[in-house]
């Protein structure tokens, strides 16, 4: 028995000998490996960056099993000045954290999804080569996690991005990064790399509206965007945030388009692309002034500069550029060459426009405190705090919530013929098949953390608004539900 082991252990050894030497003959004039096969030594864990920076390059080193953790995040953030935005993140920035693989690494991938957060998620990476991207073993719900792994068979910049219904809200709201595989040996040395992902964002308010601003489908689906940005929001790399090199020095750029809906037409005013790998494959251009980036596409260029200054990043679809935001800076640093330019010395030349990136007066409206005994007024105003910032992502800034996802609270027969019911819908979430106003939903609502006071008052507003059915709900009834299951 021993020995039959071992010598069906031989013959397996000497069939992957065989294989090996197979492939090598196959291609006899360029020695190609088929990343499939390429053999994975020893277990790292992944580096990963917020932009725009980029995890270390990985050089000559061999293809291992690398551990990539990811945290999704719902975070209120500032899209531009006092306008608020509630963004959801793979890893806490828009874009989200940047992760850096080689071919043949098979990756081990872990998502997990915050408990404090009010939606499932999964992710959808275009590295990977399987169903979905690998969306399908991602779905992960508040408080949960999901591992799944994949091996990079085909080097590249990739967009990942989260593909839950109702995609384009997902991806409309950040939730979009970069992947980076490099091939075998690693991307040729430069100097200086950093991360930038361009995305478009639509608002309720329009382009500097102060105040927190819901997403807004309508708009979405017209692609008529409010605000379109590199790096989640206006400024995130003007000024102080500017990316920086030095005369001399090898620039790359690693750029993505999240979308939704935009295509990019990526320039850097007063630099010309050296190389520019095309839509982020192998294909390299050279001598670029302006490059497209496709919605869920990228591109990595590089170039040298030569002389200082303010260089000017911008989608060249020049309104987006100069009035919704897609605007950064490249700061070079060093000794002046006139003979390269002479310069009628007016550096940043382009910049007056600039005033582009508004300044709005800073919204300091402060939280109301909690209060027993509120009356209907501030039970709305409390209700609508609530509202904006827990329910709205699924049901709608005015509750008219998304067809084929989430059901309406406008006018809705289901959420005015029972408060009972609907107060136990907000306490302990909601799964399987119901019918609001003819049409039918099964979804999932997940369980919202919220207080007793809070409930009353969110539900008290949703009552009292959308020709509803005015009911007052107080923090009693709440208990008085709670304690009745
Ligand atoms: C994660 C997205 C999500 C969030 C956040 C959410 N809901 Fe829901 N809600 C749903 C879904 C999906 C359903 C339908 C569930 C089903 O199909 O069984 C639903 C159903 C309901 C219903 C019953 C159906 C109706 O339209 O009348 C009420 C009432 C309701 N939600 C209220 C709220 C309130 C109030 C909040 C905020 C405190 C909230 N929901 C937050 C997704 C959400
Ligand atoms: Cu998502």
């Amino acid at each position: 028995m021993k020995n039959l082991k071992k010598i069906l252990g031989q013959i397996g050894l000497m069939g992957i000998t065989i294989l090996l030497f197979g492939s090598c003959n196959s291609t006899e004039k360029e020695k190609i490996i088929d990343p499939a096969k390429i053999q994975v030594r020893g277990t790292m864990d992944a580096e990963l960056t917020s932009p725009p920076f980029v995890p270390a390059p990985i050089g000559d080193r061999s293809a291992k099993k690398l551990i990539v953790k990811l945290e999704i995040l719902e975070i209120e953030g500032e899209i531009s000045n006092g306008v608020k935005y509630n963004y959801w993140t793979f890893g806490g920035s828009v874009p989200g954290s940047f992760i850096r693989t080689r071919v043949g690494d098979e990756v081990e991938f872990t998502l997990s999804n915050h408990p404090d957060n009010k939606l499932p998620h999964n992710i959808d990476l275009h590295a990977v080569t399987g169903p979905g991207g690998g969306a399908e073993s991602s779905f992960v719900a508040p408080g949960h996690q999901k591992t799944f792994s994949f091996k990079t068979l085909n080097p590249g910049l990739y967009v990942y991005h989260c593909a839950t219904a109702p995609v384009g809200m997902h991806i409309a709201n950040g939730m979009y990064g970069l992947i980076l595989v490099e091939p075998e040996g690693g991307l040729p040395k430069v100097d200086k790399e950093y991360y930038i992902m361009q995305g478009d964002f639509y608002t309720k308010g329009e382009n500097g509206d102060p105040g927190l601003q819901p997403f807004d489908m309508k708009k979405a689906v017209e692609e008529d965007a409010d605000y379109v940005v590199f790096n989640g929001k206006v400024g995130a790399l003007t000024g102080e945030n500017a990316i920086t090199a030095n005369v001399g020095e090898t620039v790359r750029l690693y750029i993505g388009n999240g979308g939704p809906n935009l295509t990019s037409s990526f320039h850097v005013i007063g630099e010309i692309f050296d190389n520019v790998h095309i839509e982020g494959g192998s294909l390299i251009n050279k001598n670029v002034q302006t490059t497209l980036i496709p919605a869920g596409g990228a591109v990595i260029v590089d170039f040298k500069v030569e002389v200082p200054g303010t260089f000017i990043l911008v989608d060249h679809a020049i309104f987006r550029a100069f009035n919704k935001g897609a605007l950064g800076m490249l700061k070079v640093s060093g000794e002046e060459n006139k003979q390269l330019y002479s310069g009628v010395k007016q550096e940043g030349i382009y910049l007056p426009e600039g005033g582009t990136i508004q300044t709005m007066p800073n919204n300091t409206a402060a939280k109301p405190e909690v209060k027993l005994n509120k009356t209907l007024a501030e039970k709305m105003e409390s209700g609508k705090q609530i509202y904006m910032k827990t329910c709205f992502a699924c049901h709608q800034a005015t509750g008219e919530g998304i067809a084929n996802a989430f059901p309406p609270l406008a006018k809705s027969d289901y959420l005015n013929a029972d408060v009972k019911r609907a107060i136990g819908i907000v306490l302990n979430g909601k799964t399987g098949e119901i019918t609001v106003n003819g049409k039918n939903y099964n979804s999932i609502m997940t369980r919202q953390t919220l207080t007793d006071d809070e409930i009353a008052d969110v539900l008290t507003y949703v009552y009292n608004s959308w020709d509803n059915n005015k009911t007052n709900v107080t923090p009693a009834m709440v208990t008085e539900v709670k304690n009745s299951k």
